[in-house]
């Protein structure tokens, strides 16, 4: 198993983090502590997390105590699985920042007995959904509304334009995974995945998360790793960032003059498109919850920071 320092010298917070929240939710900056280089980390959990299950019938596994990556045996039907991950950066890192280091760590649940693979992180291209689905094997359970699935993004009306996810091909991170309960596994930082991140910090409505790819060729490759439903916090997946931020801006002080005013609310005005709106590019700013649309949630932070 291999583990960078930077990990190692992380997995105490993440520990300590992570088992302090039972709900999955992502923690917020202000906990963050500093790494070594003076750069903030800030511990993130995933927004959701799923698998994409190749069976002839629509399967997931949304609310799953895990996720798969790899290929069951023989006895398994021989299906190929890939997990799908995303964590909301936009929600934890502070607007402007620098990333310096990310890493993204698993827990090993059980895993087939072929030995170690490797298994790569690849960037989501398309938004994918989460259900109520509870898969306890590696086929996964039948696909509930909103579930991502082999051909699906939200099961049932919408679908991936290739089946199996829309992903980059080339690989962000790669980590070999072995096969003992229990261990944890970096995707460590790479310049790729520092710049997947900080594009998922900047262009927030366009972040999908990654996709975990493992050996789809042998059987008996299948790793089950610790999904954000796990019973045990502390084998949850993380995403761990460092990262330097550009100064203190104030949420909803757009035109950047460190006061949150009239002017602000002028030009907040013409943002607000309601649900379907969309987000236009000058409008970004007062995006202030960060879910890709100008709306009075918005205007309501607006109006709490008014003459701040
Ligand atoms: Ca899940
Ligand atoms: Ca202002
Ligand atoms: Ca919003």
């Amino acid at each position: 198993m291999k583990r960078s320092i930077f990990n190692v010298a992380w997995r105490m917070c993440v520990g300590i983090v992570a088992a302090s929240t039972a709900t999955g939710a992502p923690h917020k900056a202000a906990g963050s502590a500093a790494d070594q280089n003076g750069s903030e980390i800030v511990i993130i959990t995933p927004r959701q997390d799923n698998t994409l299950f190749n069976t002839t019938v629509d399967r997931s596994s949304g609310a799953g105590d895990a996720v798969f990556s790899g290929r069951t045996g023989v006895g398994g039907g021989g299906t190929v699985q890939r997990a799908v991950l995303s964590f909301d950066v936009a929600g934890n890192v502070p607007p402007g920042s620098t990333i310096t280091a990310a890493s993204l760590t698993l827990t090993l649940v059980s895993a087939g007995p072929s030995g170690d693979q490797t298994h790569s992180l690849h960037r989501l291209t398309a938004d994918w959904g989460e259900g109520t689905s509870v898969g306890f094997g590696g086929s996964g359970a039948p696909a509930t509304p909103g579930d991502a699935t082999w051909s699906h993004t939200f099961f049932p009306d919408s679908f991936w334009i290739n089946p199996g996810g829309d992903f980059d091909p080339a690989a962000s991170a790669a980590q070999v995974v072995g096969i003992t309960p229990g261990m944890t596994y970096a995707w460590d930082s790479t310049p790729q995945l520092v710049a997947d991140v900080q594009d998922m910090l900047d262009d927030y409505c366009g972040n999908f998360g990654w996709l975990v790819q493992g050996n789809e060729i042998d059987f008996n490759t299948a790793k089950k790793f610790a999904s954000k439903e796990n019973l045990t916090p502390e084998w949850r997946p993380v995403l761990m960032v460092s990262f330097e931020r550009a100064g203190s801006p104030k949420p909803a002080d757009c035109n950047n003059d460190g006061v949150v005013d009239l002017l602000d609310y002028a030009d907040f005005a013409p943002c607000t498109l309601g649900p379907l709106g969309g987000l236009d590019p000058e409008c970004k700013c007062f995006d202030v919850d960060f879910d890709c649309n100008v709306t009075l949630k918005d205007f309501a932070s607006l109006q709490k920071n008014f003459g701040e």
